[in-house]
């Protein structure tokens, strides 16, 4: 059992509840914008999410329930790269106005991590421009440079479940998936981290607390603070996990089978 050198984490869903609170205003502020009575209601909006990527989820929507034959008639379709950019711009609108905080833990450990000499990465299917927007928001500009690596659809279009944003990340940092540890909240990101080879925590969400998760090491509802521990959720490691531990923390990192 030793420390992880390096942690990757998903960031819509797992470092702040961005899809519900961030993406889906703003996409519900871009249809309107643009005269569409499209409306993504919260609970509608965990139907879409299966499919990962802004572009490619109102795609989906619009084929499946909107024109439902599968198809988007192509000037609509034309249309889409236009209101995904006008979403992006609401949602770094939000963002600005502080809107979203981080999920309990997410902070804490980040600092932790880095005071224990453990390196930071990002593995999104977002854009570089919303991992900026978030960062920037909740923990100031110079969280930025606390990741070595931000690997996002900027620089790898294939998107999770595919592994290849993670693998992009662990090239980067030059590790291999046993010196790492991935933090998802969704089954498409667990596959994607699993493909990849790496031991992943799962902090479920309310979009996702019923997914199939069993493949993780871990799943908890969240990663935890002093005052706030952790329920443990399931995982492979779930029935070993010391009573003493309360959060994931550099002690629980430490603990991890390596060969999970
Ligand atoms: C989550 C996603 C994204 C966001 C929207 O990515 O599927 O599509 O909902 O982002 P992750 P874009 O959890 O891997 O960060 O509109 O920029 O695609
Ligand atoms: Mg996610």
């Amino acid at each position: 059992m030793t420390l992880p050198k390096a942690l990757i984490f998903d960031v819509d869903g797992t470092l702040a509840d961005t899809e519900r609170d961030g993406h889906r205003i703003a996409f519900n502020r871009a249809f309107a914008a643009a005269g569409h009575d499209w409306d993504w209601d919260e609970a509608l909006y965990g139907r879409w999410l299966s499919v990962t990527g802004g572009k490619e989820r109102m795609h989906h929507y619009l084929s499946a329930y909107v024109y439902r034959d599968g198809t988007v008639p192509p000037d609509v379709a034309a249309g889409i790269p236009a209101l995904h950019a006008a979403k992006n711009r609401y949602y770094a609108e939000l963002m600005q106005g502080g809107g979203i905080a981080l999920r309990p833990g997410v902070e804490r450990l980040l600092r932790e991590a880095r005071a224990a000499g453990i390196r930071l990465a990002i593995a999104t299917t977002t854009t570089g421009e919303n991992i900026a927007a978030l960062l920037i928001s909740t923990l100031g500009p110079e969280s930025m440079a606390w990741f070595e690596v931000m690997a996002s659809a900027d620089e790898v279009p294939d998107k999770k479940p595919s592994p290849a944003v993670y693998l992009y990340a662990m090239e980067r940092l030059g590790l291999e998936p046993a010196d790492c540890v991935a933090f998802e909240d969704s089954e498409n990101g667990l596959i994607a981290a699993r493909r990849a080879g790496l031991r992943t925590i799962v902090t479920v969400n309310d979009y996702t607390r019923e997914g199939e998760f069993s493949d993780a090491t871990l799943v908890v509802d969240h990663l935890g603070e002093p005052d706030l521990p952790f329920a443990v959720l399931g995982g492979r490691v779930a029935t070993r996990v010391p009573g003493s531990m309360r959060r994931v923390d550099v002690s629980l990192l430490e603990w991890l089978p390596a060969d999970d």
